[in-house]
């Protein structure tokens, strides 16, 4: 008997099977039998504007929700999400990339059929090179093993793979009686062992423990663990940018952002004045450490991630993450009284915001106090690179908050689809998109899309008419941009609303009203002078400046 499955319908299967709902991207004839098996399935095709915008929203929907799916034509398409599967991998984030190709039996002779670059191959060469896993699905006797392999990967990585699908075979059906293997990994019981004993003699010996909690703890779904640690140790936990909302800020051993030399003071001088700091799921990163003022020893670190453990200077083979989080849990860990120690800025109460200087313009500091207060539960924060990301390190995020950030790879033009991908990922989350005038003429189109879907993000546009970051470094022409009139957007897209904000009580009529409007998106054009800065970047300018 043969499977009624075609090597088209058992991918949709897996990837409904590992929680995908949505998949972003933009047909072409190299892709139409796929789209057309998607569009008869469970999974919701969702059309962006540009191939770019697809890569983004799946990223964001692979961080929300544990896997993210994005499928575009050969080359013309696929090469577009080089750059989006590039920041997937830098900074860990599952996507499937699913690529339409030329049929197998057109490839014969080597035609010059449109869309080829050099060879049939060239585009799955650019994607070996950004992914964890990759494959032409071009036999039908093995595509439904192919397909359990990379998927597997994305999910044991958390980085993204590649599926290349030539049209004539999309159709085809698999093997009969396939069974998907269930894949467990499991730590070797003796590395761990003696993994969680030297942590735990490390950390009982220690006078001020300090963890550093960063993305992977969110990738790999450990938040309650890590917090159950925490209360049961009271050791004090800070978390780098990327990792920002691993942990709600107000937690009483909560200490902040540390970001090396872009942080506070304090926290800063908390974790480094450590004698032993446990870092879990960090990326050692420039951005994400401070431009690489951070100063962390290994001689008094523990470093666990998903592929390396380290305790001191010793290394741990086969210890499962996960298996390294939970295991202190059941070890006899010192409780500790949770002495004084620096704590994040609390949100201003909003009547305490109202000062009488409300025509006064408005700043990049009194932009971000009052977005403070403008945050719920159900906010998720996707912020963009420039001062939109730096000036968002300093927000409070509480318990459920999501932070959302490309804060280690850094491309600018993230924010605005991004926020499609999180709210299709969670419909219960709206999604506050900090973005810069430069990063918005970048990606700013999927307004679009996020009209198309009747989404509702509130978008703030940081308006400071140029590259400002770029204007701390080196300034010249080439940091202006063409300004736009941003908040009349909406009458070109026929939806959403669109605010000027010149002042501080601007702001808060445009925040009270789109709080109210849940419509359709509402987008703040604040007009910042070009070189104010958020409180971030002044502090790592001045620390920068002393160093010199
Ligand atoms: C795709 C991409 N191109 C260029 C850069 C380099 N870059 C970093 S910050 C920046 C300026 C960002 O301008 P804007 O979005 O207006 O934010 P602002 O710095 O003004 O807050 C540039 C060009 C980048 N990070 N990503
Ligand atoms: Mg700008």
């Amino acid at each position: 008997m043969k499977t009624a499955l075609t090597i088209g319908e058992y991918l949709i299967q897996r990837l409904y099977a590992h929680g995908v709902r949505h998949v972003f991207g933009i047909p072409g004839d190299y892709v139409l039998g796929f789209y057309d098996q998607l569009s008869k399935s469970k999974l919701r095709l969702i059309n962006t504007c540009d191939e770019q915008g697809a890569g983004f929203a799946a990223d964001t929907y692979a961080r929300v929700r544990g896997l993210g799916a994005v499928c575009m034509t050969y080359c013309v398409g696929g090469l577009k999400l080089a750059n989006t599967t590039a920041e997937a991998f830098a900074e860990k984030s599952p996507v499937v990339v699913i690529s339409g190709a030329p049929g197998m039996k057109e490839r014969e002779k080597n035609p010059l059929l449109h869309h080829k670059v050099r060879e049939f191959d060239t585009q799955k060469k650019v994607f070996e090179q950004l992914t964890i896993a990759s494959t032409v699905l071009s036999d039908p006797q093995t595509a439904f093993q192919e397909i359990d392999r990379v998927l597997h990967a994305a999910l044991r990585f958390k980085r993204p793979v590649y599926i290349e699908l030539p049209r004539d075979v999309v159709g085809m059906p698999g093997i009969p009686h396939h069974k998907t293997p269930e894949l467990h990994e499991r730590s070797d019981p003796r590395s761990l062992r003696a993994a969680l004993d030297e942590a735990e003699q490390m950390i009982n010996a220690a006078r001020r423990p300090v963890i550093l909690a960063d993305v992977e703890i969110h990738r790999f779904g450990l938040q309650d663990q890590l917090l159950k640690l925490a209360r049961k140790t009271n050791i004090p936990v800070a978390a780098p940018v990327l990792g920002k909302s691993v942990i709600g800020e107000h937690h009483p051993f909560y200490l902040g952002i540390y970001e090396g030399a872009m942080g506070r003071d304090d926290v800063r001088q908390y974790v480094e004045g450590s004698d032993c700091v446990i870092l879990l799921g960090a990326f050692m990163t420039d951005i994400n450490l401070g431009i690489y003022t951070a100063r962390l020893e290994p001689a008094r670190s523990i470093y666990a991630t998903s592929e390396k453990l380290s305790i001191r200077y010793h290394s741990y083979e086969d210890v499962r993450f996960k298996d390294f989080i939970q295991g202190p849990l059941r070890r006899h860990l010192r409780v500790r009284r949770l002495g004084k120690i620096p704590r994040p800025a609390q949100i201003t109460p909003h009547s305490a915001l109202r000062a009488p200087r409300s025509a006064r313009p408005i700043s990049v500091r009194r932009l971000f106090e009052r977005l403070n207060a403008f945050l719920t539960d159900s906010t998720v924060v996707v912020a963009d690179v420039g001062d939109a990301l730096f000036g968002a390190a300093d927000l409070f995020i509480r318990e459920s908050t999501e932070f959302i950030s490309p804060a280690y790879y850094t491309s600018m033009g993230f924010a605005v689809p991004a926020s499609i991908g999180a709210q299709l990922a969670n419909p219960k989350l709206r999604p506050l998109v900090l973005v810069g005038d430069g990063a918005f003429q970048m990606t700013g189109m999927e307004l679009a899309t996020v009209a198309r879907y009747k989404l509702n993000p509130v978008v703030v546009l940081l308006n400071n008419r140029g590259y400002g970051t770029e204007r701390h470094m080196q300034d010249g022409p080439y940091n202006d941009v063409w300004p736009w009139a941003y908040h009349r957007l909406p009458e070109i897209l026929g939806a959403g609303r669109g605010f000027v904000v010149e002042t501080e009580d601007d702001l808060d009529r445009a925040l009270a009203e789109a709080q109210q409007w849940t419509k359709s998106f509402c987008l703040l054009e604040v007009r910042l002078a070009p070189l104010d800065r958020s409180p971030a970047l002044d502090r790592l300018a001045a620390r920068l400046a002393k160093r010199l």
